[in-house]
């Protein structure tokens, strides 16, 4: 059973750890966020990329979700006492991941042909693919000005009221090789438990995608981000706020109405009209928690599509 799921960020890639306790490596394409992507000292940074290589690869600082668990700061103490900015904090071995992507995306090498190759050193049997090769930067309009993503995420903690989120260079780019076909051939398509509005929907907003998931034959079944009625870590819930979008299923049923056929809720949530709806506890604390909500969304997937 082919399956792709659509993710970003930590509470993505735990959904993705579940889809590869019930399946098979080889069945899962993974399409992954690069709006976080940032130049930083001259490396180019892939956090959600990164995050999802360690995260299935079982070297993720499982308390914070992002950076290695068998970490060093040998350069960030040394950047530090040279007066570099130490705001975004990077690990001796996580420095030589970006250190090898800039020099290899200098010699020309697609974002999509690196991470093909790190998913291999990093013995994951899954597909790892970027969204698009082209940059394309979420951007945060705020009452700080306009903000790049990790400004936003990192330096402010998500403190500055957001009214408008872009993604800068979207229109242009393509998706990455492979993208389209992984929508189109999929028996499943799962949107993983992403800030759907800073992880998905620059997903979205790379041309071709969107209609692809409208047009697959698949179903297509979403993890709501909300639980209990309120969202997981994360902005999430100060987003919506900030956006005037109600934080309840029926916004996230909305927001991807146009292509999904399917939601999952958490088993105390309320089900959006109009839509299949399956429930489960979807806190992902432990590794049964990802497992069970990847097979209620493939369950859902499959009661959808008749099988
Ligand atoms: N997040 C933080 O809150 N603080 C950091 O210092 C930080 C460093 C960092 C380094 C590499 C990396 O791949 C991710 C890192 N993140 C950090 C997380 C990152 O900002 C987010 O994971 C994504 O961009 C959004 O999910």
């Amino acid at each position: 059973m082919k399956v792709t799921v659509l993710t970003g960020g930590v509470g993505g890639a735990k959904l993705v750890l579940g889809l590869l306790r019930v399946l098979p490596a080889a069945d899962v394409t993974a399409i992954v966020n690069t709006g976080d992507d940032f130049r930083h000292l001259g490396l180019h940074v892939s956090p959600d990329i990164d995050t999802l290589l360690y995260t299935l690869s079982g070297k993720a600082n499982r308390a914070q979700g992002w950076g290695r668990e068998d970490e060093s700061w040998s350069f960030l103490e040394t950047l530090r006492d040279l007066g570099g900015p130490d705001w975004f904090q990077l690990g001796d071995r996580d420095v030589a991941l970006h250190v090898l992507r800039t020099a290899r995306l200098a010699a020309g090498e697609g974002l999509d042909a690196i991470t093909a190759d790190l998913t291999v050193r990093f013995g994951i049997g899954a597909a790892i693919l970027p969204m698009a090769n082209a940059r394309v930067a979420t951007q945060l309009e705020t009452d700080e000005g306009l903000l790049d993503f990790q400004h936003y995420f990192v330096a402010r903690r998500c403190v500055p009221r957001v009214s408008r989120i872009l993604f800068d260079g979207a229109e242009a780019a393509l998706p990455a090789p492979g993208v389209l076909e992984a929508i189109a051939r999929a028996d499943a398509v799962v949107v993983a438990p992403s800030n759907p509005f800073l992880s998905i929907d620059p997903l979205l907003a790379v041309p071709g995608i969107r209609s692809a998931l409208a047009e697959t034959k698949a179903p297509v079944v979403a993890v709501s981000p909300i639980i209990g009625g309120k969202a997981v870590k994360g902005p999430t819930a100060k987003l919506m706020d900030e956006l005037g979008i109600r934080l309840a299923n029926a916004s996230i049923a909305a927001h991807y109405a146009d292509f999904i056929d399917g939601l999952v809720i958490d088993q105390g949530d309320d089900a959006p009209d109009g839509m299949a709806v399956a429930r489960t506890a979807t806190l992902m604390r432990d590794d049964e928690d990802k497992a069970r909500v990847a097979q209620a969304a493939l369950d859902l997937a499959a009661s959808i599509a008749g099988r």
